[in-house]
């Protein structure tokens, strides 16, 4: 060996632009030749550091001390670059100013609140699917179920006033865009930009949150000297950041491969307790969040190369979940599978404080429909909505038959 630290003679190189339309319309193919390309990849467009594989995806997931999430995840370094909104308590920091904030907010969305949660969210799916199948044998799932049943359950159990829930999505998903490069999805999203931003801080207010729920439980927390009351705005902010987009794609992910896998629907049929490990499944095989960046806190030995103190790290969340050097057969959706150790929700420090929550939601939805629906199919060709970070539907039109 002569490489020297700092030299990455034989380190690959591609210079696909992961933001790109066509790749985001479908990532795989690049996924592929990225993760056959070796364990790491220079990506000369963004001149960033890219690991496709699921062994570097993970050992970066759980090396927060290499790989630093204060300068920002997304490719935005906050070293060089102001960021466009005052950065996450929780996503864009790191120990030990990360760890106050995620204790607080690992407890209010913890065992004892999805408890008290579990019969309304029940109720509320079965109501939901209820009307939208007395509305006819085909529908959209996107437009009619999964944007729908988030933003019934989860703003309330927020506490978030009733006024101006329709930015939610509009917000989110400027801001997983903005994870992203300036192009012109970041573009599209700017002019609303000031008007979102600032709806969003109005409503983290204390007096503006409902005196039961998890934002006036955050603030409680501020109460008890757990985090300061300054913090506590931003922490309900990474709910109404982080709880809508990701369950909705979530969802429209996993009725996405029920309908092109007519055996594992009837799998679920039979027996509806897989609804939880269904979720996972399909999280894993489709990846609502795609990617995250890191950002190297000094010279990284990575196999044979070095990720240069202060560059952008991309880890590739959806090509690790459908490495083979992991998984058997990756690229199907199996129940007969276990999902557990895929990056979809990443790993470590930062593994997604809210999986519970979507875990359930998406419990209530799939077992609702489970118990109503004999079969379910595409009705037409489902349609993509692209963003720098979401894998997600715009559309998915269904046929199904009741039971
Ligand atoms: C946040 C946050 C956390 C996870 C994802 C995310 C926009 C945001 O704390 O604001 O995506």
């Amino acid at each position: 060996m002569t490489a020297t630290l700092g030299t990455n003679a034989a380190l690959p190189t591609d210079d696909v632009d992961p933001f790109s339309h066509e790749v985001l319309e479908d990532p795989l193919p690049m996924q592929e030749a990225l993760r056959e390309a070796g364990p790491m990849v220079h990506l000369t467009r963004y001149d960033v550091y890219a690991f496709a594989r699921y062994e570097q995806v993970h050992a970066a997931l759980v090396d927060w001390q290499d790989f630093q999430s204060a300068a920002g995840v997304g490719l935005s370094n906050f070293r060089h670059e102001e960021p466009w909104r005052p950065p996450s308590l929780l996503l864009e920091a790191d120990p030990p100013r990360h760890d106050a904030p995620r204790r607080v907010l690992t407890k209010v969305l913890g065992p004892r609140a999805l408890r008290r949660l579990r019969d309304r969210w029940t109720a509320d799916a079965e109501a939901l699917v209820d009307e939208v199948l007395a509305s006819g044998a085909e529908f959209d799932a996107v437009r009619d179920l999964t944007s729908v049943f988030p933003l019934r359950v989860f703003p309330d159990a927020v506490g978030l006033g009733r006024e101006g829930r329709e930015n939610l999505l509009p917000y989110g998903d400027h801001a997983f865009n903005a994870f992203g490069p300036a192009n012109d999805l970041v573009e599209r999203g700017t002019p609303r930009v000031a008007e979102l931003s600032a709806w969003v801080a109005d409503r983290c207010r204390r007096e503006a949150l409902a005196p039961v729920g998890f934002g006036a439980d955050i603030w409680a927390a501020s109460d008890r000297g757990e985090i300061t009351p300054e913090m506590a705005p931003l922490v309900v902010r990474s709910l109404l950041t982080a709880g809508v987009d990701t369950t909705v794609h979530g969802l429209s992910a996993v009725l996405h491969a029920f309908a092109t896998h007519p055996e594992e629907w009837q799998r679920l049929r039979v027996q509806p307790s897989l609804a939880r490990l269904a979720f996972d499944e399909a999280v894993r095989w489709e990846s609502p969040v795609q990617t995250f960046f890191r950002t190297a806190t000094s010279d990284v030995r990575v196999g044979d190369h070095v990720v240069p103190d202060g560059s952008k790290i991309l880890m590739f969340l959806g090509a690790a979940n459908r490495d083979p050097r992991r998984w058997t057969r990756p690229d199907a959706f199996d129940l007969t599978r276990d999902p557990s150790g895929h990056v979809g929700f990443g790993m470590g420090i930062h593994q997604c404080v809210g999986q519970h929550v979507a875990r359930l939601e998406s419990e209530a939805v799939l077992t609702a429909l489970a118990r109503r629906v004999r079969s379910l199919e595409l009705a037409g060709p489902a349609v993509r909505h692209h963003n720098n970070t979401l894998r997600a539907w715009e559309s998915i039109p269904v046929r199904v038959r009741t039971a």
